[in-house]
């Protein structure tokens, strides 16, 4: 063996022995975590989603028909996941909205943006309610539904 075939082959050992210490060691400015840990998503991972407040407005014999919705107005996420909701106010003047399963509450205003965070600690489907269009007779149901699943994610 020439002596730069041996250093070819301890240069690639080398590397090798570089490339596993650096995946599995923790790493001080990954927070302690390996790269392996810091580029694989953690389980209650933060969902942040956009609903802005749509109306939809008919005509049927000469009536007029309107009614608001949330927008998207289906959720899903896994338990224990952070959940971010950013609600945008784009029609309607004001609509007092609450998330009571999960203890949340507030007003969006045409024009403006708020946000809303909670951890989604337990399982089944929870319903964001809009208390100005609650009914059909109130140009409702202006109901948006966030399903919780269980976290072992499939
Ligand atoms: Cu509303």
């Amino acid at each position: 063996m020439t002596i730069s075939r041996q250093w070819l082959i301890l240069s690639i050992a080398f590397a090798l022995v570089l490339i596993v210490t650096s995946t599995l060691l923790p790493v001080p400015w990954f927070e302690g975590k390996t790269v392996l840990q810091q580029f694989s998503p953690p389980s209650g991972t933060t969902q942040t989603f956009h609903l802005i407040t749509t109306e939809y407005t008919t005509k049927v014999n000469g009536k007029k028909l309107e009614v608001y919705r949330w927008n998207p107005d289906t959720i899903i996420v896994h338990k224990g996941d952070q959940v971010k909701l950013v609600l945008h106010g784009i029609h309607g003047k004001e609509h007092q909205w609450s998330l009571q399963d999960f203890n949340r509450s507030g007003t969006i205003h045409k024009g403006k943006t708020s946000e809303v965070s909670f951890t989604a600690n337990k399982v089944g489907t929870f319903a964001l309610v809009c208390h100005n269009h609650q009914t059909p007779t109130s140009n409702g149901p202006m109901t948006a539904y966030i399903t919780v699943l269980d976290s072992v994610k499939k």
